[in-house]
């Protein structure tokens, strides 16, 4: 194993990777920018770093920065976290030329996972639905408008190097359709340096089903179940649990097998998520895959009994998979909120000086944080505070202890979302497992405009 890995990434989830290291008896070494001097994960590691300015561009996202720190200390291994570099082939190449392991897959599959146009090639020939749309990009408004035709109308305009709903419209009619098409290709181009548009058929009222799987440079490949991640605003997760409350025994296991189909194929190591749009119908199409560690990772372990990042970094050190799909089995229900620094009604962000931080501890509950009791949370990085994690025996269970701990969870000097998330959790939408992509739209802003 590593005797020494180098984290380039910040907050939680730098926590959440040292953690294991620990665990694993490998020496720790963090970068950190000058907004993150008094960090906890900066803290929590064995050396560190200082890598540039606060703002990203300066510092979590300067190559040459982290790459001179894994050197200085003698590090074997980088993990990136999700996020920043964490699917930049560029940057999964530069740690290969260092002679350090990039924990995470091929350059190669990276890469072509990031274009969403071939991911979506790659996914067919694999076997795996796809949304009907084209197989190529699009290269003007014409050329959509006689695709638009020949698929029919509604139909989603995407970026090919998108992703987080940038570039992205729905459309009803041709009309429609000229008007957003420069638009979008124009924001992609700005966003991602590539204005490449492509069509996909609109799937109306979808879920956002997500396949966790593990794989080794060996050929073994298993899925960890599905993370229901509906719950979302503006393209940003809010609750994510695991399993689905929606899907059946039959749809569940045909993901999954389609999943590790689709890892086969690819030969991916390490692991990843391949993110599925589930209709009424439970009829299932590939949406995109992320070849980095997620947010909601814990509620996978928290279901499984495996430890995420311990797999990736077993694998990455060249190690068969220690378990096959049969030895897999899913008990209870987790379900996680991310608790965000931000207005629970206007959402914006709500950056500041934390007076009060102090996290109940319970039965089934668990806590990946990025701050401490005298942060200072910096507008520079993702608001997201900490998540929250409550594991039952079943949903209902899940449900009640995450309720019991976001009532005894205090935090003061800045705002943050708890009082949305309650509301949530507390609908009876949510209690039913009616968990669709337009939730909030649907339930919780209605609940917070009458107020
Ligand atoms: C879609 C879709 C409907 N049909 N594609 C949103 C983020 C981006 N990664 C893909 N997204 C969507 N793609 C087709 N063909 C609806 C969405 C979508 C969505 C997806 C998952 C979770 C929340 C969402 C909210 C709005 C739109």
């Amino acid at each position: 194993m590593f005797q020494k890995i180098l984290i380039a990434n910040r907050g939680e989830i730098a926590a959440r990777i040292i953690r294991t290291c620990k665990k694993m008896n490998i020496a720790t070494v963090a970068v950190y920018s000058e907004a993150d001097q008094y960090a906890p994960f900066v803290k929590q590691v064995d050396e560190s770093y200082l890598i540039g300015k606060p703002r990203v561009n300066e510092s979590y996202l300067n190559i040459d920065n982290i790459l001179e720190a894994a050197e200085k200390s003698g590090s074997e291994a980088i993990h990136p976290g999700y996020g920043l570099l964490s699917e930049n082939a560029e940057f999964a190449r530069r740690c290969r030329k260092a002679g350090l392991t990039f924990i995470g897959p091929s350059e190669e599959v990276m890469a072509k996972m990031g274009d969403k146009v071939a991911a979506r090639q790659a996914m067919k020939e694999a076997g795996v639905p796809i949304v009907p749309g084209t197989d190529q990009a699009v290269s003007d408004v014409e050329e959509a408008k006689a695709y638009a035709n020949e698929f029919g109308y509604p139909i989603m305009l995407k970026a090919a190097a998108g992703g987080g709903g940038i570039g992205m419209q729905a459309v009803n009619n041709d009309a429609e359709l000229e008007k957003a098409f420069e638009g979008n290709s124009k924001r992609a181009e700005t966003f991602f340096g590539d204005g490449t548009m492509f069509l996909e058929k609109q799937i109306l009222r979808p879920r956002h089903i997500e396949i966790q799987v593990l794989a080794d440079e060996h050929g073994n490949a298993v899925h960890l179940f599905e993370r229901e991640c509906s719950i979302q605003r503006r393209h940003q997760k809010v609750v994510e649990e695991a399993p689905s409350p929606f899907l059946s025994e039959k749809t569940r296991k045909e993901m999954g097998d389609t999943a590790i189909q689709a890892v086969k194929v690819l030969r991916y190591k390490n692991a990843g998520t391949i993110e599925f749009l589930v209709d009424k119908d439970e009829n299932f199409y590939f949406l995109e895959m992320n070849t980095r560690l997620q947010v909601e990772h814990p509620v996978t372990e928290e279901i499984t009994g495996i430890d995420l990042v311990e797999q990736q970094l077993r694998v990455a050190n060249g190690e068969p998979l220690p378990f096959e799909q049969q030895d897999l089995k899913r008990n209870g229900h987790a379900i996680e909120v991310r608790i965000y620094a931000e207005d629970p009604v206007r959402f914006f962000p709500s950056p500041g000086q934390l007076t009060k931080f102090n996290v109940p501890e319970g039965e089934g509950i668990r806590h990946e944080l990025a701050v401490a009791e005298d942060s200072k949370v910096t507008p520079f990085y993702d608001p997201m505070i900490a998540k929250l994690i409550a594991y039952g025996n079943d949903r209902k269970e899940a449900i009640a202890r995450l309720r019991g701990a976001l009532e005894n969870y205090q935090v003061e000097g800045i705002k943050t979302n708890i009082p949305m998330l309650k509301d949530v959790i507390a609908h009876e939408k949510f209690k039913a497992g009616a968990t669709e992509t337009s939730f909030v739209e649907e339930y919780y802003l209605p609940l917070v405009t009458e107020k």
